[in-house]
């Protein structure tokens, strides 16, 4: 392997970093050996006075780790050997008796910016490209090659935690603010700035950095009270965010504390022997698992491999509908896939009410710094709306975004094929209503798809993409397409009624009713869920959603599925009293000004029901988490979801099914088959026939199967 090139000018080494037949640069151990020999060459070269180290590929520096190697560890010492080996890495990088530059551009995270870290002099492009950061506790790991020390030391304690506890990685120009990095310059004087940072560094040494970080900064960063401080704190905020689920920010926590306070030497002893301990977690295998799900996600357009097919490249949008759902769609569309979007409503008020709302999601990216100005221009510019289809015929893609409605829906389907393009799509927005039945009458359903977007569409990252029988492969791959253009995680679902995520969110919403229908404090139910990991409880959820909502998607899933989905009076009720949840400030929660200020007492007497006390958590846990781990394996032997994968993808993306879980048809393989099958059985027997196992469950359990291979 040959990952290296240098050449040397005027004294000055500039070795170039190219990973032979890998997309991104990323520290394997192979690289390691490599850099290792060829550092200790340049280290006897009297001719190198200075070393720049720059990427040669097009849009990473260095990705980090290989977290590939990460899957073969087997106990923690050898993880514990690993960080050593990154941690000595490093430590011969600072103590080079000469400078070292890191010329960054593009992805510098976890071991690659531990790498930056231990060079004397940084330089970053100023491109959104470049993103520097420490995600390691994103997959349930510390940094462990120097990070929890290094960047400490560089940017002061409450920065760096703020990046390592978060796992957040910072575009250039507020790496430059921090300190992370020295010099922030266009792409294409990053070479020659670099070389000329190294040639000052050997001439002048390096330079000493004093930063000020103000009075509160000196006292909180700078003394051993302040910093108790800062760590408390932030075990606080730990523990409240995580639930204590995710062990690894708080051993990170723990390592940088001994780094500052206790000095370096033990600072990486606590890391590595940290890191060590993390990497063989369940915790870490299954957010591993899910950074490989999602990235092999990326290459996957949703048809057979070998399809070959031609997709519609798509520069116009046309959005039916601008209420939430489709002005959201319309923000996204421009914002990430750069499309012109064009929002079409009945009336003309309506749409400048979507066109107003669709901006609002870029001026909200303006007002964070997120969006330049004059690209926050350019892209407002590609905003458009109409009341009557006018510039349809320019289409190359309509997402119809109505009221879940059959027979709206069919219509808006009648009148878009009229004006569009035979050779343009039509998408339809639905979250529980069978493709098939919206395109029964469609003059070309070959064209005609599901995408379902989940609310608010601008930050929920799943979408899901339903062809009917009648799809063609081309459509298909072009809405998938289209849809990781506007960052989505897309999974490819089967065209049956609630389609996967709603399929699997229905039982345990409906027992959710159920439940307050016995007596069950709501409370309880959804402090018990958050507890397990879920961002929200059941019944908050209900209220977000929208009871009116999740009563038409209820009726839908009944009539689809018979009694075992028959929704649950409660919602009913509720809707009579004329409670839709959040939007209208009444739900099972009460509100104030926008903000929910607790259980809303009154919704026990309109649903004649005394709250229980003393009703037990575990049988709340249980009776939800069951059903939706039953309704899962039923959902995925009938070929809803791909694979397995596709599944807890969208379990996780879709509803925040706990990451750490690693979704539900992994904790079916973890529990094992055979357990989840009987404990539904005994709750079938103490609750009723809604809890009987799924046949593919069974069928699992009597062969001792998986959902997942590995
Ligand atoms: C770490 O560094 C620990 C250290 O502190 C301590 C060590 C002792 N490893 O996502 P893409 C592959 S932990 C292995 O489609 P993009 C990826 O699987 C690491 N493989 O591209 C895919 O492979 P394939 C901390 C990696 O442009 C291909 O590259 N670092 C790694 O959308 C293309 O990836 C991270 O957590 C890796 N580190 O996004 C960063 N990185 O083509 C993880 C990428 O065979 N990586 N691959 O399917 C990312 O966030 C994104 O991949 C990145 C590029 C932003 C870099």
């Amino acid at each position: 392997m040959t990952a290296f090139t240098t050449t040397v000018d005027s004294g000055l080494a500039l070795v170039t970093l190219d990973l032979p037949g890998e997309p991104v640069n990323k520290l394997t151990s192979g690289l390691i050996d490599e850099w290792e020999t060829l550092i200790e060459r340049l280290r006897g070269d009297s001719a190198v006075r200075a070393v720049v180290l720059v990427s040669g590929k097009p849009d990473s520096f260095i990705a980090g780790a290989d977290i590939e190697e990460f899957t073969r560890l087997t106990t923690a010492a050898e993880a514990e050997a690993l960080s050593r080996r990154g941690q000595d890495l490093m430590d011969r990088v600072e103590q080079f008796p000469k400078p070292i530059v890191a010329a960054i551009h593009g992805a510098c995270l976890g071991g690659g910016c531990e790498l930056a870290l231990a060079c004397h002099w940084r330089v970053a492009t100023d491109s959104p490209k470049t993103q520097i950061g420490l995600p390691e506790v994103q997959l349930g790991l510390l940094p462990g090659a120097g990070g929890c020390v290094r960047l400490p030391r560089l940017i002061g304690a409450r920065a760096a935690l703020d990046i390592i506890l978060a796992g957040k990685t910072e575009r250039a120009q507020k790496a430059l603010k921090l300190g992370l990095v020295d010099e922030v310059v266009p792409q294409s004087i990053l070479r020659q700035v670099a070389l000329a940072a190294a040639d000052r560094l050997a001439r002048e040494g390096t330079a000493r950095r004093h930063r000020s970080r103000g009075a509160a900064g000196a006292l909180l960063d700078g003394t051993p009270v302040g910093r108790r401080i800062v760590y408390r704190m932030a075990q606080k905020q730990l523990l409240k965010k995580t639930g204590g689920h995710y062990p690894a920010p708080l051993a990170a926590l723990e390592a940088v504390r001994i780094g500052l306070e206790h000095g370096p030497a033990e600072g990486f002893r606590a890391e590595r022997e940290r890191f060590g301990a993390l990497a063989v977690t369940p915790v870490s295998r299954n957010l591993v698992r899910i950074f490989f799900a999602t990235t092999a996600l990326k290459k996957d357009d949703g048809v057979p491999p070998g399809t070959e097919v031609e997709p519609l490249a798509i520069g116009r949008v046309g959005i039916v509908g601008s209420g939430f759902m489709g002005a959201a769609i319309a923000g996204t569309a421009v914002l990430n896939a750069e499309v012109e979007a064009r929002l079409k409503d009945a009336e003309l008020p309506r749409v400048g009410k979507g066109l107003k709302a669709a901006l609002g999601i870029l001026d909200e990216r303006l007002k964070r710094r997120r969006l330049p100005a004059p690209r926050h221009r350019r892209l407002a510019a590609l905003l458009s709306g109409t009341a009557d289809y006018s510039g349809f015929t320019r289409a190359d893609l309509v997402i119809e975004a109505v009221f879940e409605d059959l027979d709206v829906k069919r219509r808006v389907l009648a009148e878009v094929e009229r004006e569009i393009r035979p050779e343009a799509i039509f998408a339809t927005n639905t979250s529980t209503i069978p493709i098939r039945d919206i395109a029964a009458g469609a003059a070309r359903p070959e064209r005609v798809i599901g995408m379902h977007f989940f609310s608010p569409v601008e930050r929920m990252p799943l979408l899901e993409i339903i062809p009917s029988d009648a799809t063609d492969a081309r459509t298909v791959v072009s809405a998938v397409r289209f849809g990781r253009a506007m960052g989505k995680t897309v999974i490819v679902v089967r065209d049956h009624p609630g389609f996967w995520v709603n399929r699997i969110l229905s039982p345990y919403l409906n027992e959710a009713g159920v439940m307050i229908e016995e007596g069950v404090p709501v409370d309880l139910i959804d402090r018990t869920m958050t507890r397990w990991g879920f961002p929200v409880g059941p019944v908050a959820l209900m209220d977000e959603v929208g009871l009116d909502v999740a009563q038409k998607a209820s009726k839908v899933m009944h009539a689809a599925f018979g009694e075992r989905l028959a929704p649950p009076a409660a919602i009913g009720r509720m809707i009579e009293d004329g409670r839709l949840g959040r939007k209208n400030a009444r739900g099972f929660y009460a509100y104030h000004e926008g903000h929910k200020t607790g259980v809303d007492e009154r919704v026990y007497r309109i649903l004649g029901v005394k709250p229980l006390e003393g009703f037990a958590a575990e049988d709340v846990e249980r009776r939800l988490v069951y059903l939706m781990l039953n309704e899962a394996a039923m959902a995925c032997g009938e070929g809803v979801v791909r694979s397995a994968r596709d599944g807890d993808v969208g379990a996780i993306f879709g509803i925040g099914f706990p990451p750490f879980r690693g979704g539900p048809l992994r904790l079916i393989d973890e529990l094992t088959a055979g357990s989840v099958v009987e404990t539904l059985t005994r709750l079938q027997e103490a609750h009723g026939a809604r809890f009987a196992p799924a046949p593919a469950l069974e069928a699992m359990a009597s062969r001792g199967g998986r959902f997942h291979p590995d």
